[in-house]
């Protein structure tokens, strides 16, 4: 049996280990991406081990997210992560110049190289046919170090992707379907390859779309074959010369395999308040819409945005209706502007927003109370939006903008002959908002604002790990719900003591001030818990408040890791009763912790309240188990320096 495209990659950059899924592996990034939310402790990260220049083939930082600048904090970040980044030879992607995703794609992204970004998205390059995966921001750093990055070996779920979109159908529906059958835990432990016959029928920034969302998948990436589409694109971006030809082998085998057809697929929406709970549009209805936002670094491809000016060209947004539009980078607002379907945007009445993620990590555009708000992102999680009471729901371009001048959800089936967009013979190349790091043993002055504090640090694993459930959460708990994002918060990500105090206070307000009261404790959840962002804020807020173990059904990759790297224990429930009988302030106790850990079999957790006993799995690899020991990567790291 041949090779499939995702063990090709992975078997060319193997450092250590077996491809065999469930196993541990670790392989060499080539290239690696931060954004600023995610960047500032990344960078402080990288300063902490000491290693002067970065030792990847390309390393970029982007300023996307925390663009709205309604205090000094998100500033002094930019200027902190422009200078650090000078320092130690990484390139610097200036605010205004885009989503870091959509950029690495077009100036950046490389056919069968590796790319390892702090951001839950960063499968976007997948696109391109790279192996691009997102994770916390210490595994970036050590990356950037020229460490390799240590991942579960995954299964390859092939998707078969067969005849051709309709009109009107888009590559969003692709992966809401994909979300539909899979659900937003159906992904963990794969990587999801698309194949077949449908898959020449998309563009790259069609194929990007839906490698982007395969993160709703809870996968830790997805991955497009590189052809004659991408030689295009590439070639069209001035980079022909970045790409190779990658595909599966003929005989190439899968460990699952799914069919979608592209020619059955309808316009979808995924419905409040998660990405899998997707519907046909026709069965959703036509209700009302109060906001309708277009963006992101899901779709805000040039080709998303022309598809979405001809649709505005001539009419004007319904009353009822604010449409905001954030092309995803300087170069697509750069051809807008020059081709003219900017002006047919503004025309209609658009809200045209700065080339980063605003709304769709609740910078600016909160809507309405209750309001109905279609995005073109990603994620709808309850209170994401920065209104808890709206009611969001993800379409793609084609039916946001239908739905803005019909004010009503929309099949733009409606409205007759589909646009025919094209992505250009060139695109426009200008790379002047990227600035290149200093020359190697230049000296850079690093300028750090008041806002950045020192990052918590955990013991080593103690013999007796003792505390009270201080909360306990249903399944699918994000971390939006663990460390909230919004226009008021993201200024403080590099303020751990100051984000503490908002740490899952979406489920419940008291939720800081109890770990303090309690000296820390144990959380407690459901499945899938700590899906969404790969934001390592989730682990050092409750790290900084005590907390010592998440008790979980089951747990999302990127989070687990982030625990782990923290030193906080990941502990699933052999037996899900036990879920149900656990009560919030019972009492803990791991005895032998470090000799149960150590041992590879189950934990024992003794709950004193109700006199019982849970049994618990750990699943960590030799070099997690290292980091729990050790109370968290850099300990490990710091440890053995010293050996
Ligand atoms: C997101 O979409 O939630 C973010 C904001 O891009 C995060 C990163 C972060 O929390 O900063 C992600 O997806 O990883
Ligand atoms: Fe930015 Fe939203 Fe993409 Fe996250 S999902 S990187 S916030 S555009």
């Amino acid at each position: 049996m041949g090779l499939n495209l995702a063990r090709k990659i992975i078997q060319k950059h193997l450092v250590s280990g077996e491809m065999v899924p469930g196993k541990e592996i670790s392989i060499t990034i080539d290239q690696t991406l931060t954004q600023d939310s995610t960047g500032t402790m990344a960078y402080l990260q990288f300063e902490a081990m000491g290693i002067p220049r970065v030792k990847t083939k390309k390393s970029v930082a982007y300023i996307d997210h925390n663009t709205l600048q309604a205090g000094f904090e998100n500033a002094d970040d930019h200027k902190y992560i422009q200078t650090v980044t000078s320092k130690h030879g990484i390139y610097f992607s200036r605010p205004g110049n885009g989503i870091c995703h959509q950029v690495q794609l077009e100036r950046f992204g490389v056919p069968g190289m590796t790319l390892l970004g702090s951001d839950s998205h960063t499968p976007t390059g997948g696109g391109l046919g790279m192996l691009a995966i997102g994770a916390g921001g210490l595994d970036v750093a050590v990356a950037m170090g020229g460490g390799a990055y240590y991942l579960t070996m995954p299964k390859v779920c092939k998707v078969e992707l067969k005849g051709q979109l309709k009109p009107w159908v888009a590559a969003k529906d692709v992966i809401l379907e994909v979300l539909r059958i899979m659900s937003v835990k159906g992904g963990v432990g794969k990587i999801i390859e698309y194949a077949g016959e449908g898959v020449k029928t998309l563009t790259v920034p069609e194929r990007a779309t839906i490698t982007n969302m395969g993160a709703e998948l809870g996968a830790t990436t997805s991955v497009f074959p590189s052809d004659e589409v991408t030689y295009e694109f590439l070639k069209a971006q001035d980079r022909a010369e970045d790409w190779t030809e990658l595909l599966p082998d003929a005989d190439a085998a899968y460990d699952e395999e799914i069919i979608i057809n592209l020619d059955a697929l309808e316009p979808l929406a995924a419905q409040p308040h998660s990405p899998d709970r997707v519907d046909k549009i026709i069965n959703i209805g036509k209700i009302k819409v109060d906001q309708v936002a277009i963006g992101s670094c899901t779709n805000s491809s040039y080709l998303d945005m022309m598809k979405v000016a001809e649709i505005l060209k001539g009419k004007t947004v319904k009353p009822n209706v604010s449409l905001v539009i954030a092309p995803g980078s300087k170069q697509v607002l750069n051809m807008l502007a020059e081709n003219g379907a900017l002006a047919d945007m503004v025309a209609a009445g658009a809200r045209i927003l700065e080339s980063a993620c605003g709304p769709c990590i609740g910078m600016g555009q909160a809507p309405a109370t209750d309001a109905v708000s279609l995005r073109t992102f990603n994620r709808n999680f309850e209170g994401r939006s920065g209104t808890v009471s709206a009611q969001v729901y993800l379409v793609s371009p084609e039916v946001a903008a239908a739905s803005a001048v019909t004010g009503v959800l929309t099949d733009p089936r409606e409205l007759g002959a589909a646009p025919l967009v094209e992505n250009p013979d060139a695109f426009l190349v200008n790379d002047n908002m990227v600035v290149a790091p200093a020359p190697e043993g230049e000296a850079v002055e690093v300028v750090r604002g008041p806002n950045i504090k020192p990052f918590p640090l955990n013991d080593a694993l103690a013999d007796k790990v003792e505390g009270k459930v201080l909360i306990k959460v249903e399944d699918n708990i994000t971390t939006d719900h663990i460390m909230p994002s919004n226009a008021k918060l993201l200024p403080y990500r590099s303020n751990i003591p100051y984000l503490a105090e908002f740490c899952l206070t979406p489920c419940s307000p008291e939720f800081p001030k109890r770990a303090k009261d309690n000296n820390g404790g144990f959380i407690v959840g459901g499945v899938n818990y700590g899906q969404g962002s790969s934001r390592e804020h989730a682990a050092l807020a409750p790290l900084y408040l005590g907390v010592k173990g998440v008790l979980a059904k089951s747990f999302a990759r990127i989070h687990k890791a982030n625990l782990i790297n923290s030193g906080i224990l990941p502990l699933t429930f052999r037996n899900p009763r036990d879920y149900d009988a656990i009560g919030e302030f019972d009492e803990l106790v791991i005895d032998d912790a470090v000799e149960q850990v150590q041992s590879g079999a189950k934990i024992i957790v003794k709950n004193a309240t109700q006199d019982t006993t849970y049994e618990m799995d750990i699943e960590l690899s030799p070099k997690e188990l290292e980091m729990i020991l050790a109370g968290g990567k850099i300990n490990l790291m710091k440890r053995s320096s010293k050996h």
